[in-house]
């Protein structure tokens, strides 16, 4: 590693040429200059690529992604098609830890690595790593430009793939850098691919993450896929739950919307769902506008929660998405605006999905390569079409449904916050806290989801996932609950929170709602919010009443809506939610010494709720007929 000014001088001038040192240079910042001379010294890259927010710059790196075979030309003009390896499709929680001290007090669910080892082990594996590459050198921004929301990084990658998808989903930042004139306080992100093979990463065995939360440095090497390698992504959130801790803001994994209800007035909510459970779809529903799809930063200004989508792009899951259900998406998917399609089949220059509701090829390349039906991989599974986690990478800008407050630096005014899961058989569709606390602990702390195929490992298992932020969490469980609780304290209107569950099942395991019902939950929560329009009180909270639904199902979806449909959907188990309620009592228990006890209080109050509930009315599941109505 270069140690003084001179050294750090020296090996930059000898490993880019004079144009791209010029581009450097020209941010005259010392932290950047070292990250950077610390990137060459440890990857010893053939060549270095500095990238400014200039078109001609942006357009480099796109070339470079179909120069290096990381991406492959479609027939509709500004589309390419990327690939992952089979065995790097997703997330790899096993091998993302934070580096630590040791006697660390991240609690038992937070995967870590004794600092000096960690470092010496990802140092190791990035040794050289970039020999015969160029290094992209990149400069964005999280969170609108010139605000009190945004952080400025710093991108280090070989992968253009990598570099390119950066450009359709976060704001340009070099002018932010230049703005900064010489100060730190930058989240950097340190990539290499490793040895490519066929277009992809070959050493999938040697796939790590590692987090340095002191410097607010990662470094992620032989991975290709984005939720591991995308800094401003998911490495970025570690980063900045850990900042907001500091700060006294919260950093979340939450799309942002306006919901438009009656007289086009606009009410700002975020949701929380973990991965793949309707997030992107939600924040997309017909007749509402979306601000973001994955990521929210929230700050309390002048006594008010404000909020802003930290990406300006989409990186979303394309299974499932239609002409029917989804004609904004489609259209940015089949006009000629940038999309980078992965992990999806290719057939005559033309990309296929499974779920697209039209009749697909038999044939065609995809994430295993030359691909026909029937084709099974080395276990003797077949083969699908494309892969469940394949996805779609789009800027907001081509969205016919965009809000305006995308690039607003004060956020948007928000006036709920919805938490919801894979759940089949605890929640109802929708439910109202009865309070911040309440909404808190019973809602985003006690979110329990089936995994789904955007983490590795098996699919379908019950995970306990607080706030849908579990995966992500540089923080022990009890201080990120204790900061959610204290958020909201002492604010003389807060906003409101609510729980929805998209997943509900009845007993033979059929799913009790429709792809579309979510619009009618939303515009529910809306009027709740801005006409106080009445409830039902059940132990858990505060849910629809059957004729609100009945006109909203008639007027949103023109489709009527039976007291059957109802009461299988809005009955109370009381059964499920008790166990439900031990189950996650447990976990902090065991893994989160120093939970707040509003937790325990907030959980012993429900229980005895539900058990009341189940003495007065001498049965187990309880029809919402049952309920007192409410303000
Ligand atoms: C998610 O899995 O939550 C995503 C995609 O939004 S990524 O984190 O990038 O894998
Ligand atoms: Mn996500």
């Amino acid at each position: 590693m270069p140690t003084n000014q001179q050294d750090t001088a020296e090996l930059l001038r000898h490993s880019m040429s004079p144009k791209q040192l010029e581009k450097l240079e020209a941010l005259a910042n010392p932290h950047i200059t070292d990250f950077v001379a610390h990137a060459i010294a440890l990857c010893k890259p053939a060549d270095v690529f500095v990238c400014t927010d200039d078109s001609a710059d942006m357009a480099r790196i796109r070339a470079m992604a179909v120069e290096f075979g990381e991406e492959r030309t479609l027939s509709i003009e500004n589309h390419t098609v990327h690939y992952d390896g089979y065995h790097d499709q997703a997330r790899d929680k096993p091998h993302t830890k934070y580096l630590v001290e040791a006697g660390s007090n991240l609690g038992k669910t937070i995967n870590t690595i004794d600092r000096e080892e960690g470092l010496a082990e990802i140092q190791g594996i990035m040794n050289g790593i970039m020999a015969d590459k160029t290094m992209i050198v990149r400069f964005l921004t999280l969170g609108p430009a010139q605000s009190i929301f945004s952080i400025p990084c710093v991108q280090i990658t070989d992968s253009a793939y990598v570099a390119h998808s950066e450009s359709l989903l976060y704001r340009p930042g070099y002018e932010e850098c230049r703005r900064m004139e010489g100060q730190s306080g930058f989240f950097r992100f340190l990539h290499g691919a490793g040895l490519i093979e066929g277009g992809v990463s070959r050493d999938v065995e040697n796939r790590r993450v590692y987090i340095d939360l002191e410097n607010e440095i990662v470094y992620t090497t032989n991975t290709q896929y984005a939720g591991n390698t995308i800094g401003l992504k998911k490495l970025a959130l570690r980063l900045a739950i850990r900042k907001a801790d500091r700060e006294g803001w919260l950093a979340e994994h939450m799309f942002l919307m306006a919901a438009v209800g009656p007289n086009a007035r606009t009410t700002y909510l975020s949701g929380a769902f973990p991965s793949a459970c309707g997030k992107t779809s939600t924040s997309m529903t017909r007749g509402n506008r979306i601000v973001g799809d994955d990521l929210a930063y929230l700050r309390v200004i002048d006594n008010e929660v404000r909020a802003v989508n930290v990406e300006s792009g989409i990186f979303g899951i394309i299974e499932n998405v239609n002409e029917q259900d989804d004609p904004v998406i489609w259209d940015v998917l089949h006009d000629n605006g940038e999309v980078i399609f992965s992990n999806v089949l290719v057939n005559k220059g033309r990309p296929y999905w499974l779920g697209m509701g039209i009749e697909t090829p038999k044939s065609g390349t995809n994430h295993s390569g030359d691909w026909h039906e029937g084709k099974t991989d080395e276990n003797g599974n077949q083969i699908p079409l494309a892969h469940k986690n394949a996805r779609y990478t789009v800027p907001l800008r081509n969205l016919a449904n965009l809000d305006d407050a995308l690039d607003d630096p004060a956020g948007a005014p928000l006036s709920g916050i919805i938490y919801g899961g894979r759940d089949g058989d605890t929640w109802v569709p929708v439910c109202e806290s009865f309070d911040w606390a309440h909404g808190v602990t019973t809602m985003g702390a006690s979110l329990e989801s089936k995994t789904t195929a955007a983490t590795l490992g098996q699919r379908g298992v019950r995970t306990f996932n607080i706030m849908s932020n579990m995966d992500f969490l540089s923080l022990s469980l009890g201080r990120y609950l204790h900061n959610h609780l204290a958020f909201g304290k002492d604010l003389p209107s807060r906003p409101r929170i609510f729980a929805v569950n998209y997943f509900l099942e009845d007993d033979a395991g059929n799913f009790l709602n429709g792809k579309l019902d979510k619009l009618v939950w939303i515009q529910w929560m809306e009027r709740r919010i801005r006409d106080g329009i009445v409830a039902l009180k059940t132990p858990v909270g505060l849910i629809p009443k059957y004729d609100d639904l009945s006109y909203l199902f008639d007027q949103y979806l023109s489709k009527p809506y039976s007291k059957q449909d109802y009461e299988a959907q809005f009955s109370i188990r009381i059964p499920a939610l008790l166990d439900k309620l031990d189950r996650v009592e447990s976990i902090y228990r065991k893994n989160a010494p120093g939970t707040p006890d509003e937790l325990y209080e907030q959980f012993a109050a429900q229980r005895s709720r539900l058990e009341q509930a189940r003495k007065d009315h001498g049965a187990n599941v309880l029809s919402p007929f049952v309920f007192p109505e409410t303000k």
